[in-house]
Formats: C-alpha cells, structure tokens, sequence
C-alpha cells in the first residue's frame, strides 16, 4: 500500500490547525494533526520541506518502521516542531491502517478495556461567584471531573480565565504576544481560598482539577500542594517548569496531593525519570506533541510499569483529530487515568467531522474505521491562517516569567 501524496493544510477554523493528508495507492486517505499552538508554520515547514518528500512511494502499513525512519532518520532528535511532525504522520498511518482493516483504531491497539473515558473539562471565572457558575454549568452537562481556575484579585489576566460569553477560552493573540502579570505570593493564597470555595459550594462528590501551569518554584509547589490536600483534588497540573525532573523530589517530601505533568513534553525521555522516579501520579503527555499514537503509547506503557496513569492533554489548540487519536489510546490503554476535553469551536466542527460521542461526562472514539474523523479540506480553505502568539508572562518588577 504505497503513499502517493502527503500535504500540509495549515487553517483557522475559529483557531489555528495544521493538517496532515496521506494519501495511498488504493484511495484510503489518513489524517493527522500537526498542531503546535504560536508555532504552526515551523511544523508546516518541517513537513513539506523535509518530510512529505520522503513519504512518497513508502509502504503506509509499516507504521513502526516509517516512526524509527523519521526519528532516527533525522540525526537531530526529539524537540517540539520534528516530534510534532512525526505524530502528524504517525496517526495519519494509523487513521489509513484502520480504514484498510474496517476497524476503529482502538481496536487495533488491542480493543476496548474500559466502556468509556471519563474527561475533565474547564470551569473558570473573573472572581470565585463566577467559577462557580461555570463549575455548576459543567455539572449540569454531566461532567464527573473539571478543572477550577479564577483570576488571582489584584493581578490582570490571570491563566485560563474564559471569556465572558463563555465561548472556549483562547488565550493566543495577534501580532505580538500579549503580556500578563504575575505574582506568586498573591496566587499561593488566593489559590486554597478557590479551592475551599468549591468544595464548599459543591462537596466532595466531583473530582476537583487545578493546572498551576509552570508558574511555581518546587518548595511553593510543596506548600500549595499540602494546602490544598483538605480540598482533595485529583490532581494539580504543572506546578514548575518540568525540564527540571529532580525537583520534584522536594514536592514530593512536602505533599501527597498528586501531580500531574507532561503537557509540553514531546518524548519519553522527557518524562523518564518522573516516571521511573515515581515523582509524579499522571502523565499528560499528548499524542500530537509527543509522536503520535506509536509513541504515545510507548511513554503510557512505561507508565503503567510504575503505577503512574495517563491524562493526556486535550485543549482547544488540538485539534479534533488529535482528539480522536487520544481517545483511541485512552479507551485500550490499561492505565487510563483522565482526558482533558475542552471542546473545540463551531467553525472548526465545520472543518472536522468527528465520530467520537460525550455523554454524562464520558467520551467514547466512537465505531467508525480508522479514527473516525472525517476532513473537509474544501470549508478549511475558507479559513486562512491567522498568527497569533501565546502570551508572554512578567513579575510585577518586568521579569520574564514562566507563562
Ligand atoms: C491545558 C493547557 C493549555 C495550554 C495550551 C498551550 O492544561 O489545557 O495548560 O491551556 O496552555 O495548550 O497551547
Ligand atoms: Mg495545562
């Protein structure tokens, strides 16, 4: 089954995705995405210039062996922009091996082990009256598990506060980063006051999510974690920049609250020693980032060896068909642990038929062959590309801050 044509489709259906479209010898087309949020055009580049050409004329079932050319193949190794690429190709590959065998990707990686994948989504508000209606609005829509974020009083644009009318929030801007403030010791006590806030509100029936996204040194990540262990959150997301693993020998001395890293990962070895190490109880590794289903699997696999389970990263700036591909592993990995599910924009489910369901806060991949998503190139092209950065973080004295 030879690949006769590999392209790039970079669009902006309500926000930026890049696309990649395998097509074989015998008509089955596979897609997947190369999506890496402010940074689109380098993975584009990377695969145009450097990969598509080589994929003409390979065997499109050879799905190992087309991983290990790509990476190896390379010399320069690992890295968000080539690993991203290679997860593009990779579950486009998986996408046309499903379609040839008539079966939905999951049961490929060996069948359902669960009925359905239990997904956290996000509640956020401009002050805590606010979080909590938007808490109350996921809860009404079935959601076992969301994530709680408030703006910190006193600093503006605090992360992963949604916008007014409640539309997906999107935190890229246009020509130039935007720039937000931060301050660690007004967010360390705000941070329980929120936590406390909801469980008073909501009890201890709901599982209770809070990403820190990077911001904290490892000893305040200690002490955010031992305060919030009355409030019993299921996890809390990033609380420092994760190149450095062994710091999180110190959060683990000072807290049981579990941690969750790995969403800016983009390989094993990124996460090896967290997980060998035992430093941390989810992995959030994402399929499009971290090499596609191939290699995504291979990171849950090592996880499952040391009790640390899986909660990919699903935000908006993903798009459907890394959705799909997530939920695929999700639903036949044995250590499924949670799935970030966002939802994704009207424009861009315009662009993306998807075949996966949420009910009563489960999501399922859903039965058609491959995975299940279904690209209309010609409404994309009504959508061109429309840069925007990631904001930028500062302290109130002008340094440059984890973001
Ligand atoms: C999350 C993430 C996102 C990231 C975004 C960056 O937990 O969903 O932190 O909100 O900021 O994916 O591109
Ligand atoms: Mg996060």
């Amino acid at each position: 089954m030879k690949i006769t044509d590999a392209r790039v489709v970079v669009s902006s259906p309500g926000r930026n995705y890049v696309t990649v479209v395998i097509e074989t010898e015998d008509g089955i087309t596979g897609i997947g995405d190369a999506t890496l949020n402010g940074r689109e055009l380098a993975v584009a580049s990377y695969l145009r210039d450097h990969v598509c050409p080589l994929l003409i004329g390979r065997d499109a079932r050879r799905i190992e062996d087309t991983w290990q050319y790509l990476y190896k193949g390379a010399y320069w190794r690992r890295g968000p922009v080539t690993m991203t690429a290679i997860a593009a190709v990779d579950i486009a590959l998986w996408d046309i091996k499903g379609k040839a065998a008539g079966m939905p990707v999951y049961q490929l990686l060996g069948g359902a082990a669960r009925e359905a994948v239990m997904v956290y989504g996000h509640a956020s508000g401009a002050d805590l009256q606010e979080l909590c209606e938007d808490f109350q609005r996921h809860l009404d829509q079935g959601y076992k598990a969301v994530r709680a974020q408030a703006a910190v009083p006193g600093l503006e644009k605090t992360y992963g506060i949604g916008p007014a009318d409640r539309t997906v929030y999107e935190p890229a801007s246009g020509s130039a980063p935007q720039e937000d403030v931060w301050e660690t010791s007004a967010y360390l006590d705000f941070a329980p006051k929120m936590m406390e806030c909801v469980r008073e509100e909501f009890g201890y029936g709901v599982h209770l999510l809070h990403d820190v996204h990077h911001r904290l040194t490892p000893i305040e990540a200690g002490r955010l974690g031992a305060a919030l262990e009355p409030y019993r959150p299921f996890w809390i997301e990033d609380p420092t920049p994760a190149e450095d693993q062994s710091a999180f020998r110190l959060i683990r001395q000072h807290t049981t609250t579990p941690i969750a890293v790995g969403e800016v990962f983009n390989s094993i070895w990124d996460c090896q020693q967290l997980i060998t190490e035992r430093l941390i109880d989810y992995i959030r590794t994402s399929v499009s980032h971290t090499g596609g289903i191939t290699h995504l699997r291979r990171v849950f696999s090592l996880a499952e060896l040391y009790g640390v389970r899986s909660g990919s990263h699903g935000a908006g700036d993903l798009s459907p068909v890394s959705l799909a591909a997530a939920l695929h592993v999700d639903l036949s990995i044995p250590n499924f642990g949670i799935q970030e599910y966002m939802g994704h924009r009207e424009q861009a489910r315009e662009v993306f038929l998807t075949s996966y369901t949420f009910d009563d806060g489960y999501m399922h991949p859903g039965e058609a062959p491959g995975l299940g998503v279904e690209f209309d190139e010609e409404a994309a092209a009504a959508y061109p590309y429309d840069p925007k950065y990631l904001p930028v973080n500062r302290r109130l004295d002008g340094t440059v801050h984890d973001w």
